[in-house]
């Protein structure tokens, strides 16, 4: 589908409409199933897929990679040594980190989407002047309980408050904005190059929505990928260890367990591809063999070489960001990229802000 590229983004399944705080002690809530039971398909991942492999050009939205076992092998992917996105961000939050800390000023709220493991958060708040609170918001509980248990003990004074929500939809503004000190700057951690799983126009829909998140005094830090060499993007996205190549799999693996699918996944090859004109990486998975399989039912044929289309992964350069920043009413406030000049670190703020 490349029209209309493979959107969707995230690091687990976008829900649209949530955005439910966990208790502050980072209580779980009751699983949804008992246990036992098969639970009924997620209405919204049935409904991508039944549309993606009906289209012309067969793609599903990169979000759904993002089960358990998919989450697992995209935090495996980031120790890969053909992945260097994750170690040179890190690298440049170390360099840097006081720097931005500087720019978030004293007693901020730290808001970070798509937290994950919250790996790379610790660089930023040990740097930064007493913050009041820290907001991970991210689809998956798991992680959150996760990242409260990481940062409790290590910063004791710091109000944390994980947030079940999909950034890909409305954000609600976080209870701690009302309770933190006036001069406290909301501080959105948008790391990972998560953004560039987001083709331009819906990255701009995504930089506006966290400009009003964080409101008119408010700060974003945006972590990019902007490296161009295929030699080195191809292996980060087809590693040696076949890591990626299991991650894009999975997803195979999840319909048939999920929507009661039959895919044989002998029969389909992870690919990644480089389009110069888009500057994007593609994932597809490519049918070994003319096959047809079948999903909740319906049928859907696949000749030899055929593919579905299942991520793309921008390489948005400076001026990129600096426009679609200023689609979003932002501009480019500071930032820094590393000697190879790959991946940089861009803050951005509404023009009003002071920074
Ligand atoms: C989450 N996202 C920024 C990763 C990327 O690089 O686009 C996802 C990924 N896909 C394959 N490898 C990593």
């Amino acid at each position: 589908m490349h029209g209309s590229p493979a959107t969707g983004v995230g690091r687990t399944p976008a829900r649209p409409g949530t955005g439910d705080t966990l208790n502050g002690c980072g209580q779980a809530a009751r699983p949804r199933e008992r246990p036992g039971r098969a639970q009924p398909p997620d209405e919204a991942f049935a409904a991508a897929v039944l549309t993606g492999l009906g289209a012309p050009r067969k793609s599903i939205p990169s979000t759904w990679l993002y089960d358990e076992r998919g989450s697992q092998l995209f935090e495996a992917i980031t120790d890969l040594p053909e992945y260097y996105p994750t170690r040179t961000e890190i690298g440049l939050l170390r360099d840097h980190g006081t720097d931005i800390a500087r720019h978030a000023g004293p007693d901020a709220v730290l808001i970070e989407i798509g937290s994950g493991s919250s790996r790379k958060t610790p660089l930023l708040l040990a740097r930064m002047e007493h913050p009041f609170a820290y907001v991970p918001i991210d689809i998956s509980r798991a992680f959150l309980l996760h990242s409260v248990a990481l940062l409790r003990d290590q910063f004791p004074h710091l109000h944390i408050l994980p947030t079940v929500a999909d950034f890909t939809g409305p954000l609600q503004p976080p209870h701690a904005f009302h309770c933190a000190p006036a001069r406290a700057r909301r501080v959105v951690f948008f790391p990972g190059s998560t953004i560039g799983n987001l083709a331009p126009d819906e990255a701009v829909s995504c930089l506006t929505r966290l400009r009003e998140l964080c409101g008119r005094r408010g700060l974003i830090v945006l972590g990019v990928d902007q490296n161009r060499e295929e030699t080195t993007l191809l292996p980060a996205y087809d590693d040696a260890d076949g890591v990626t190549a299991q991650f894009d799999l999975n997803l195979l693996a999840r319909i048939n367990r999920e929507l009661d699918g039959t895919f044989d996944l002998d029969a389909f090859r992870h690919e990644s591809r480089y389009d110069r004109q888009r500057h994007r990486i593609e994932m597809h998975l490519v049918s070994q063999r003319e096959q047809s399989v079948r999903v909740l039912g319906h049928w859907f044929h696949f000749t030899a070489g055929e593919t579905i289309h299942t991520e793309n992964s921008y390489k948005f350069d400076r001026a990129d960001i600096e426009a679609m920043a200023a689609r979003a009413g932002l501009r480019r406030i500071d930032g820094w990229s590393d000697d190879d000049d790959r991946f940089a670190i861009h803050l951005l703020a509404p023009p009003e802000a002071v920074n």
